[in-house]
């Protein structure tokens, strides 16, 4: 049901010509606090100027339901931004895209790929476990010395994506996956730090160190994945499609069937490398960070990590490795990942939606062009919602029997048109991994060390700090 109509005008931080609400705006806090700060002051919903932008803030379930699906497809567009519009060659990816029917159609290709290489088939299991195998190794190679799990936990997450992508395996030290994990941190460190750039767009006429960097990256990128197009190209044969890239360039080839031919419309060269790219890109940082954060919370809470090895022991044992059909029986793993997107969510504020039209949120006219920014932080730890929502209790994904529950109030992957894409991906991702590691190691914190940091950082993804762990091997065979 709508949230009663709003009496009054939606209440507004200050604003100044040209600078807009940003001397308001410059708290020492990341967006999402700053946001539910401001919240509780002007109420769950407000707006400010970003300079010359009208902006909302969404920080309450109802109107975030109003936004994402009750009313999606008003929302369902995206701003410019000089950072983003660098690096998708004018908008010709999914994510950063504003809505179009071309858009539509290349969301739907993409969300059709995955199906086939991944959800649903036993495709994306080998190659995850393989990798979980290699990950297992190096870690479990530290003997007894205390280890940042960062760099590995990424190699491994890496090595899945460029499988499923382009079809690419790399060894430890292979200078080709040494270069992708740089230039994808630089965009990481850069695509962010734009702020300023993306609500001025006029700025760029300056020189700036970001734009220098990004085009730098962006370069590095561009040069690997042609190459990859091209070999892809030229060895690639007809209806069967090795990985991600041969499935996109077949859709744009005249033969394929009906549906994905229609679908492949209007696929350049340059929408192809851009989606290709950016599976790759959000492939790997979402897993990875989502990983390191539940590292970083099973390191601070023992209890939770041996409630995870016992469910894991009497459901799988030592004596095979974990597969995606045990899933289904290991409903307080899912319980501890749940916790770890709820508590700590990759995107605390979502990338943000324009209204595409005139429309309304709580009752209150929207103009058409209003940039709408979810707040998905205030919503995950919502008192309302959460009992001690600042507290890492994965039992909320339970209920007294046990069995899983899926609280309204949980929207890591957000909803509505603009949904991920890959969420079912992730999910199987997320839990081959943990399974696979916790099965064969524990995590302990060094004697000595620091407990992790669990405020992060902020860029594009919220990222924990870098922290260190002690592997302790678990016995093989039967417990
Ligand atoms: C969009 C979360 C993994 C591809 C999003 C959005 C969120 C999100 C919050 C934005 C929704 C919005 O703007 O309203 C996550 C989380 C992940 C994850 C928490 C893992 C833990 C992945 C993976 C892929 C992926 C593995 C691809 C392989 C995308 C794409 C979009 C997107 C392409 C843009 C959709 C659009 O704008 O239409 N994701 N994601 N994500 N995600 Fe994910
Ligand atoms: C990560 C760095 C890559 O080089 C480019 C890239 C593409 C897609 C982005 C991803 C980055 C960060 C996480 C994003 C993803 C699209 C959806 C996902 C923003 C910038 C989330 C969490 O919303």
């Amino acid at each position: 049901p709508d949230p009663p109509q709003q009496q009054g005008p939606m209440p507004c931080l200050p604003h100044l010509p040209l600078l807009g609400s940003l001397p308001w705006l410059r708290a020492h806090l990341p967006p999402h606090l700053l946001f539910t700060q401001l919240s509780h002051r002007y109420g769950p919903l407000y707006s400010f100027y970003l300079g010359p932008h009208y902006t909302v803030v969404i920080n309450s379930l109802p109107h975030v339901k109003e936004v994402l699906l009750q009313r999606g497809k008003d929302f369902a567009g995206r701003p410019f931004m000089v950072t983003t519009d660098l690096l998708t060659r004018g908008g010709k990816d999914i994510a950063f895209s504003d809505f179009s029917p071309l858009w539509k159609r290349h969301r739907r290709l993409v969300h059709s790929s995955f199906t086939l290489f991944g959800e649903g088939t036993h495709k994306l299991q080998d190659i995850v476990l393989s990798a979980v195998d290699s990950l297992c190794d190096e870690l479990q190679g530290s003997s007894g010395a205390a280890v940042d799990p960062g760099p590995a936990v990424s190699r491994a997450v890496t090595n899945v994506v460029c499988t499923l992508v382009f079809s690419s395996t790399y060894g430890r030290h292979d200078p080709e996956l040494a270069q992708v994990m740089d230039y994808n941190n630089g965009i990481v460190e850069t695509i962010a730090g734009g702020g300023l750039l993306d609500i001025y767009p006029w700025l760029k006429v300056f020189p700036s160190e970001v734009l220098r960097k990004l085009r730098e990256c962006i370069s590095v990128r561009d040069r690997l994945l042609t190459r990859k197009l091209e070999e892809h190209k030229a060895s690639m044969m007809e209806g069967a499609p090795r990985d991600l890239l041969d499935a996109l360039i077949q859709a744009q080839r005249p033969q394929g069937q009906r549906s994905a031919q229609q679908e492949g419309e209007g696929l350049t060269d340059d929408h192809v490398l851009m989606i290709a790219a950016e599976t790759f890109g959000a492939g790997v940082e979402t897993t990875s960070t989502t990983l390191l954060w539940i590292l970083a919370y099973l390191v601070h809470h023992p209890q939770v990590q041996e409630r995870v090895q016992k469910e894991l022991d009497e459901v799988v044992g030592r004596g095979r490795g974990v597969c995606v059909s045990d899933r289904p029986h290991l409903p307080y793993l899912d319980s501890v990942t749940n916790e770890g997107l709820r508590i700590r969510p990759v995107s605390p504020v979502l990338i943000p939606h324009t209204a595409l039209r005139d429309s309304s949120i709580g009752g209150h006219f929207i103009k058409c062009g209003t940039r709408v920014l979810v707040n998905m932080w205030a919503i995950h730890h919502d008192p309302k919602h959460w009992e001690q929502p600042d507290l890492f209790k994965p039992e909320r994904f339970l209920d007294d029997k046990g069995c899983r529950v899926t609280p309204p109030s949980f929207l890591p992957f957000g909803a509505g048109p603009r949904v991920c894409v890959g969420e079912s991906l992730a999910r199987m991702e997320l839990f081959l991994f943990l399974s696979s590691l916790l099965q064969r190691m524990s995590f302990r914190l060094p004697d000595g060390a620091p407990p992790p940091d669990l405020q992060g950082r902020v860029g594009v993804v919220l990222q924990p700090l870098p922290f260190k762990v002690l592997v302790i091997p678990r016995e093989k065979g039967q417990p």
